[in-house]
Order: C-alpha cells, then sequence, then structure tokens
C-alpha cells in the first residue's frame, strides 16, 4: 500500500529552519513514503495526508484536499494559527525532550547568571578589580515561572532542584512537589509580589498578548535580594509591551531583563534592545528546534495515527495553545 506522503513547508532564515536540512532528515526517518519540499519538489497535492510546517505562508496549507494531520516544528503555535484559512485538521506542536533540556538550559543560565553577579564579575575582570560581593543562598532568590507547561514545568523544577524558591502560574492550577502554584488571574498579583526574577514561557494567545506590560512589572517583589525585579522572557516577543519594557528598564521598575525574544525578529539594527546596557539578549535561540529530535517524533506521531492511536499534544484551537 502506497504511505500518505509529507509535504515540508518551512520558512524562517536561519541555519536551524535550513528546509534541505530538514527535508533530508525527515527522508531519513520516513524512508517508506515520499516526502515534498514546498514549493521546490513537485508533487500531486492529492497524495500528501501529512505536512510538517514552520511558519509555512498563510493559504499554503490549503491546497492539499486530503490532509489529516498538520506538524507544527516547534512548540509555539501563534505563527500558524495565525492564519485564517488554516485546514481544521488536528494541529500537532512540538512537546520533546530535547527542545525541553535546552529551555532549561537557557533560564537556569540566565538565572545562575543574576543570582551569581556574573554581569559584574566579568566587568571587573575586565577592569582587573578584585572585588567579590556578597553572595546569598539560592533559596534566598524567589523565581516565578509564568507558565506551567512541557517547558515552564522543567525549567521550575531544575530551579526548585538548584534550590532556587519557586513557584510557577499558569491556566489551571498544577500540584507540582516543592513549586509553589499560582493560577489564572485572581493569583496573578499574589503570585508577582513574591517573584524577585520572572521567567516567561507562556504561549502567545489574544489573553497573553502584551501580558508583560508596566502593570505587571510594579507588582514584582522590590525587596529582593537582587535591589530589584529582572525579567527572563524566552516564550514570545508578542508577550511583552516593548515600550513598557525599556521605560521600566530605564525609571528603575526593573533591574534588569534577558530576552530571547521580540516582536521583530531579526531584531532590526535601530533597536534600543541591542545596546541597553540592563538587557542581555539572544537571537531567539533559547531552545532550538533540532531537525533530528524532530523529524523523529513526527515519524512517531504519524505512526500512532496510522496505527489508530490517538495523536499526542494536539493544539486546543480554541484556547490557542
Ligand atoms: P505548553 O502549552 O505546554 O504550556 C503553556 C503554559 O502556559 C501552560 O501551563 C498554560 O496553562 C499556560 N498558560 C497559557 N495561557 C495562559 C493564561 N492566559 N494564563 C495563565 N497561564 C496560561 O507550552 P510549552 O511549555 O511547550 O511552550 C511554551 C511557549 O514557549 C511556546 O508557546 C513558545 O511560544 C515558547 N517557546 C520558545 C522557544 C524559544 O526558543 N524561545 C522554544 C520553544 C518554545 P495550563 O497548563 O493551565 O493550560
Ligand atoms: C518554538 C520556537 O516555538 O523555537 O519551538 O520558538
Amino acid at each position: 500500500m502506497v504511505k500518505g506522503a509529507l509535504a515540508l513547508l518551512i520558512s524562517g532564515g536561519t541555519e536551524n529552519w535550513a528546509p534541505l536540512r530538514w527535508r533530508e532528515r525527515f527522508s531519513r526517518v520516513c524512508p517508506d513514503r515520499a516526502v515534498a519540499l514546498i514549493p521546490d519538489d513537485a508533487i500531486d497535492p492529492a497524495l500528501v495526508r501529512y505536512a510538517a510546517v514552520w511558519k509555512p505562508k498563510p493559504g499554503a496549507l490549503s491546497d492539499f484536499p486530503n490532509l489529516e494531520v498538520i506538524f507544527n516544528l516547534g512548540a509555539g503555535v501563534d505563527a500558524v494559527m495565525s492564519d485564517l484559512t488554516l485546514p481544521t485538521v488536528p494541529l500537532v506542536r512540538v512537546a520533546v525532550d530535547d527542545l525541553t533540556r535546552r529551555m532549561t538550559e537557557y533560564v537556569v543560565m540566565h538565572v545562575l547568571m543574576h543570582h551569581r553577579h556574573q554581569g559584574y564579575y566579568a566587568e571587573s575582570q575586565r577592569k582587573k578589580v578584585w572585588a567579590p560581593k556578597l553572595q546569598w543562598a539560592a533559596g534566598d532568590l524567589r523565581v516565578g515561572i509564568m507558565g506551567l507547561g512541557v517547558l515552564g514545568r522543567d525549567a521550575a523544577e531544575a530551579l526548585a532542584r538548584i534550590g532556587f524558591d519557586v513557584a510557577g502560574w499558569s491556566s489551571t492550577w498544577k500540584a507540582i512537589s516543592g513549586i509553589e502554584c499560582f493560577a489564572g488571574a485572581a493569583q496573578l498579583g499574589g503570585f508577582l509580589a513574591r517573584t524577585d526574577v520572572l521567567v516567561c514561557l507562556l504561549p502567545l494567545t489574544a489573553q497573553t498578548r502584551g501580558i508583560l506590560n508596566r502593570r505587571t512589572f510594579t507588582k514584582l517583589a522590590r525587596d529582593g535580594k537582587l535591589g530589584g525585579p529582572v525579567v527572563v522572557n524566552a516564550g514570545r516577543g508578542g508577550l511583552q509591551n516593548e515600550d513598557d519594557l525599556l521605560a521600566a528598564l530605564d525609571d528603575g521598575t526593573l533591574l534588569a531583563a534577558t530576552l530571547d525574544v521580540f516582536h521583530s525578529e531579526p531584531l532590526p539594527a535601530d533597536s534600543p534592545f541591542w545596546s541597553h546596557p540592563k538587557v542581555t539578549l539572544s537571537p531567539h535561540n533559547a531552545a532550538d528546534t533540532d531537525p533530528d529530535a524532530i523529524s523523529v517524533y513526527v515519524a512517531e506521531q504519524i505512526a500512532r495515527h496510522e496505527s489508530g492511536e490517538p495523536l499526542e499534544n494536539v493544539v486546543d484551537r480554541k484556547a490557542g495553545y
């Protein structure tokens, strides 16, 4: 029997999203089915049952009349969901250990950088200054994770293992050993009030857009060891109000920010974030999507689907994540 074809619709522009890399990996893990890179490879659209996508052109998925599943090649589905013509077949997102571990590395690294005064020591080394600062224990720093999903939960647990005082906030309440859990709009204030370092790992939806704004920043704890609150955003740029963020850094409402994501990516050369003394930034690579790990994951999901098992990590279209 001829197996349903897999169409790859990939754009993004970075090395990690080079379409040929993905075609090579998918052809290797799906040797018994046609894998077509769109628009380079010719394929009869009627043969396509599966599409693996990253930022496909709006409307492009409507070309396949027999599509059964769309696989978003990242964890966040905001880009694909913004296509109002997206076929109503199941949309599966990425949730794999490889990606989760990469994000946890990023979050732990940046929380530790603030906790252990790494900016100050790098500067001291440049100036040849030997002047150790008082170092408090990890348990004296209150970290708050917005989003206790696949990524937020793992980062929270890793930080708690190191000894940080960790809380998390999500839509529905969770019970996670060692983590103080808050949920919903009603508990956001309490969560922020006990937080020195706010880590955002929320999806970008109509409800979360712009949630990192002045109102949120002013509710963060101001009596913590760092001398002011710090924000780490590795979710999506649309979660942050960038004017509020810059103003809060400038007037001292925030001590510092670590940003992996921005409204406009690549970050324009004239963005004030590049040279802001209180900003540490990275080019949206907190957790790279690895073609080896993700192609295997998609092939496993296709195998589940074809053997009648339920797909995993299907996006709730109404919730938007
Ligand atoms: P999940 O869907 O597993 O988790 C999302 C979490 O956010 C859940 O805990 C959910 O609550 C919570 N949430 C959603 N909406 C709200 C709301 N309105 N109020 C409170 N909590 C809310 O996602 P992942 O953990 O896998 O990924 C999170 C995001 O990280 C992705 O959407 C993507 O944007 C970003 N990302 C960034 C990367 C990077 O390199 N910078 C790489 C990968 C992902 P509940 O559990 O109750 O539903
Ligand atoms: C993702 C990302 O959502 O890489 O996976 O941003």
